[in-house]
């Protein structure tokens, strides 16, 4: 029997929390929430349906992700599947990340949110493209929606995937994983899902210019210590 957990890193987001965990719960067998220091009652409300780990304070998305993917690892986890806590993500959609693992064992599975990309904000959809076509060059292989959250990490990559996940890390290390999981031999599949933008949606976390350059500047430091990897721009220009 293997064992898949869904991992929801969750700040503030008490009014989706409960449809997001009762969604995932229906495909996976645990689902971890990781509570960072919200202030408002997120983790009472996925208690009882989820195993939820407390960060008294606020220790951004990347040390919330450690943190579980380290708990998920340590109780016997084949595989995690990571979302957003906002509702974005369409957690009937988990069974095809569960089934692209299943058929490539060796494969980081990324929700890739093409269905309805046309309703992303136009500034984020830059960024998202800029962020794709650098990530995509340093880590060899052709790459759509790198910055999705909706991901499968198969175990045997999480035991040997060691990155840097401080405050300021945010939504760099999700970026910084698939380049590192290609060196370790875990290049990505990507899996077609829904892109969903609610209309009363709260606004992003995510800073259009500030974490695109971030992102940027990791991207840099991979290549420049790989000579810029030119066969990797090849690469990564081929058809998905
Ligand atoms: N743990 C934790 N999660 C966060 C933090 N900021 C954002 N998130 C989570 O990361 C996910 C994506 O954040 P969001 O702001 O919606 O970014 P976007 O969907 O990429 O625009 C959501 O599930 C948030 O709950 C944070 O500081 N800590
Ligand atoms: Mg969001």
């Amino acid at each position: 029997m293997t064992a898949v957990v869904a991992l929801i890193p969750a700040h503030n987001e008490s009014v989706t929390i409960e449809a997001v965990v009762a969604g995932a719960r229906a495909h996976v067998d645990r689902v971890i929430v990781v509570d960072d220091g919200s202030d408002d009652d997120t983790a009472k409300r996925a208690e009882g349906q989820a195993e939820v780990l407390r960060q008294n304070t606020n220790g951004g998305k990347a040390a919330a992700l450690w943190a579980g993917m380290q708990h998920a690892l340590a109780t016997g986890a084949d595989a995690v599947v990571t979302l957003d806590a906002d509702g974005q993500h369409d957690t009937r959609e988990i069974p095809a990340l569960i089934a692209a693992w299943n058929e490539t064992p060796n494969r980081l599975i990324l929700g890739a949110r093409l269905k309805g990309r046309e309703h992303t904000p136009p500034l984020r959809l830059f960024g998202d493209r800029m962020a794709d076509f650098w990530i995509a060059w340093a880590s060899g292989q052709p790459l759509q929606d790198s910055q999705s959250g909706f991901r499968l990490y198969p175990s045997a990559l999480l035991q040997r995937l060691d990155l840097r996940h401080h405050r300021s890390r945010g939504f760099v290390f999700e970026s910084e994983a698939l380049i590192v999981a290609e060196r370790l031999g875990f290049p990505v599949r990507g899996v077609p899902v829904r892109c969903i933008y609610p209309e009363d949606c709260r606004p992003s976390h995510y800073r259009p210019t500030a974490d695109t350059l971030r992102i940027i500047a990791m991207v840099a430091s991979h290549l420049l210590r790989r000579g810029m990897r030119p066969a990797g721009l090849w690469r990564s220009l081929r058809r998905p």
